[in-house]
């Protein structure tokens, strides 16, 4: 089999870059390791930049995105007490969008079936070769047939743990980490939520998140030890522990109810660099990580499948290859921005068991100066809304 694009992970990343480079008539294979109700399955992000819905605009799937999202204009942030509005709209004139990431792919594998387009999947042993050579290719187990793809390009979208970032040499690899002493743990209830916009609360218990996907379905997170596993909660016990976390007006009107999902996600910050090598392109979790407090994993997904997108059209349509020999340096100066962003809001928000009191009295200083700057909460709001791509 031949196509001009190989990508390999069928998550956001690797469905919508297939699916801008259709509506340019460029042809696109999907290898995806699970399962669709697999993939399906998992609850992650909730909160779309302007960017991102841009984009799902230009390759055709932001219909339900628009009709089902939820247009959100500022956040609450709660701080051992004090608590203080950031105001998306007065700030930057712009606002984010929340329609969950579930909903996002779903939109993307059914506009990609409706376009009759290739998609693998539960492929094993994903392997990539001839990177280095014009004519790159992908080994993979399918049905219990080894099945070979030929491409120009490919692109890696197989998240953290995918084969792309270990295809370029480990010589040439430069992996930047770091870790935190915490995980969230993450509830979805059929509630209505507790406010009409997001709750990040950062007491001194911990940190706490309350969000939504629509009025009545809200998604709720807790910091919690590495060594917790989800079994060790039982609902009432998540229910008063967020209630001891959010300010006080919430956790009073709270209302509570059964978790159809109960998950941990560790935090961690990571980079690869490069997120190129040869004819193959990394996007998304395949190059980087961030802890979910700024909600930026997915929106950087999607500023690098922009990047990509752009970059291949111009090779197809008009023969120019600049953008392609630029696109890790082209990213990663967008993606290091969001980093820095998603460290600064883990850090304000999240207690730390071995902070110093230093440490801590700073943390104190950065909420008192979003409260009093105008321009702090700025920096904030246009970070949270979507850096310009
Ligand atoms: P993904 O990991 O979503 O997709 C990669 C795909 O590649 C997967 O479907 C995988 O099955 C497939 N794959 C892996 N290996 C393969 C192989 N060998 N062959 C073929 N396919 C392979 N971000 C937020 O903004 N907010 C959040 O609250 C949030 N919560 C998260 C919770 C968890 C548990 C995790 C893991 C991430 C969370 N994220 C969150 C970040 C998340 O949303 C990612 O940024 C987003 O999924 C990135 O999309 P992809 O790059 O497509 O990677
Ligand atoms: C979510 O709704 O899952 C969510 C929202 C904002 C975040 C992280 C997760 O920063």
């Amino acid at each position: 089999m031949r196509t001009q694009v190989a990508i390999i992970g069928g998550g956001p990343s690797g469905l919508l870059l297939g699916q801008l480079l259709h509506t340019r008539g460029i042809d696109t294979v999907v290898l995806e390791r699970r399962s669709r109700e697999h993939v399906l399955s998992r609850i992650r992000a909730g909160v779309l930049e302007t960017g991102f819905a841009e984009l799902m605009h230009e390759a055709g799937t932001g219909e339900r995105m628009d009709s089902d999202g939820l247009i959100h204009e500022g956040v609450t942030l709660a701080c051992r007490g004090r608590q203080l509005r950031i105001d998306f709209e007065a700030l930057t004139g712009r606002h984010v969008v929340i329609y969950g990431q579930t909903e996002v792919t779903r939109d993307l594998y059914d506009a990609r079936d409706k376009a009759g387009l290739p998609t693998f999947f539960e492929c094993a042993d994903v392997s990539l070769h001839d990177l280095n050579t014009d004519t790159p290719h992908i080994t993979f187990l399918h049905e219990g047939r080894e099945t070979r793809i030929e491409s120009d390009f490919v692109a890696g979208c197989d998240g953290f743990h995918g084969p792309s970032r270990q295809a370029i040499p480990e010589s040439v690899r430069h992996e930047f980490e770091k870790t935190y002493p915490f995980g969230w743990l993450g509830v979805l209830s059929e509630t209505p939520p507790v406010s009409e916009e997001l709750i990040y609360a950062g007491s001194e218990r911990g940190f706490a998140l309350a969000s939504m996907r629509n009025p009545g379905l809200s998604r709720y997170y807790i910091q919690c030890p590495l060594s917790n596993h989800p079994d060790d909660w039982d609902d009432d016990e998540f229910w008063q522990e967020l209630k001891r976390r959010l300010p006080q007006d919430a956790a009073e009107t709270l209302i509570t109810g059964p978790s159809i999902e109960k998950s941990i996600a560790p935090l961690r910050s990571f980079v690869c660099e490069p997120m190129q090598w040869g004819r193959l392109f990394l996007c998304g979790d395949a190059a980087h990580i961030v802890p979910p407090t700024g909600a930026k994993g997915l929106n950087t997904a999607a500023s690098d499948v922009g990047y990509l997108f752009r970059a291949l059209l111009r090779h197809y349509l008009r023969g120019d290859s600049t953008a392609l020999g630029e696109y890790s340096e082209t990213a990663l100066r967008r993606i290091w921005k969001t980093q820095r962003f998603s460290w600064w809001m883990t850090t304000l928000l999240h207690s730390f068991p071995d902070r110093s009191e230093f440490d801590q009295r700073t943390a104190e200083a950065e909420f008192a100066m979003l409260q009093e700057s105008e321009a702090a909460r700025h920096v904030l709001a246009e970070n949270y809304v979507g850096l310009p791509y």
